[in-house]
């Protein structure tokens, strides 16, 4: 079994960060070992959310698993609320990381177009430096945009996508990948590019018109557990995308569906079953 340590916030309800890598990481068969850098009442879409910085217990807990001799095969960091956070966070890479470590970073700060309200352009270029140290990246366009300083745009060719992921692969990532690329109309998927055997690969599928918080962290965590089980990034897309737009399916079905997350908990058999079927 894989062990994986996952960076992220509890954003206590909200299906986003923590609560949706921590179930789908060990529904695909990870141990996944949580460091919580904050405690949220909600996610920060919601209005007067609470939240309690954890910083000041990050370096005792992973001190202490340092005298454990507790090691990973991969860290996966998520959303960090602020650039010293960051810091921290690349500390902690640093000091667990070794010659077999996969550390996938998901950069996750914006979407379409902007920033979420907690983060400016600083915030932006600190996170291109922990990017700078991943062996994989998933940011989405306007991610990489700000990181890239290549303008976002909502209607883009196969050219605008290479050049954004030469972009992040010039700043330090072997590989990186961009979510949410549409290469044709009614199409949506994600991109990425080998620099290691200068390959790009992708994986499309329907695009359903919804836009729904946590998608994005429901993505990068089936992506990140996809490669986890070996498989390879064509499949590792696929199983994620698919997974994510059935989600997403089933949600728009759900008469009561709530407006700030999908409803994962009732595809998890679904995605199971898609591991299945592409075992490679
Ligand atoms: O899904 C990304 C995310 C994670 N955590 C918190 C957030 C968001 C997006 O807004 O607010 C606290």
């Amino acid at each position: 079994m894989k062990k994986v340590l996952t960076i992220q916030d509890i954003s206590c309800l909200g299906k986003c960060s923590l609560t949706v890598a921590l179930p789908l990481l060990s529904a695909m068969g990870h141990e996944t070992v949580i460091l919580p850098t904050a405690v949220l009442s909600t996610h920060t879409m919601f209005k007067n959310f609470t939240c309690k910085d954890l910083s000041d217990e990050l370096e005792k807990i992973t001190e202490h698993w340092k005298k454990e001799n507790i090691t990973f095969d991969a860290i996966y960091t998520g959303y960090l609320g602020t650039e010293e956070e960051i810091d921290t966070v690349i500390d902690i890479i640093s000091k667990f990381r070794n010659d077999k470590t996969m550390v996938f970073v998901d950069p996750a700060m914006g979407d379409n177009g902007v920033l979420y309200p907690a983060f400016d352009d600083n915030y932006a270029k600190h996170n291109a430096k922990l990017c700078a140290i991943a062996d994989y990246i998933l940011p989405n366009i306007t991610e990489a945009s700000y990181m890239t300083d290549i303008p976002y745009r909502e209607e883009y060719d196969e050219n605008y996508i290479k050049d954004m992921l030469n972009a992040l692969y010039k700043l330090g990532c072997p590989i990186p990948i961009l979510t949410g690329v549409s290469l044709s109309k009614g199409k949506t998927g994600a991109y990425g590019f080998n620099g290691k055997n200068t390959q790009y690969f992708y994986y499309q599928n329907d695009l359903i018109d919804a836009r729904y918080h946590g998608t994005g962290d429901i993505f990068s965590s089936v992506a990140v557990g996809a490669f986890l089980k070996g498989l390879s990034a064509e499949k590792a897309l696929k199983i994620a995308a698919d997974y994510t737009a059935n989600t997403i399916a089933v949600t728009l079905k759900n008469p009561e569906k709530p407006w700030y997350g999908v409803d994962f908990e009732a595809t998890i058999g679904l995605l199971l079953k898609m591991l299945e079927e592409n075992k490679d």
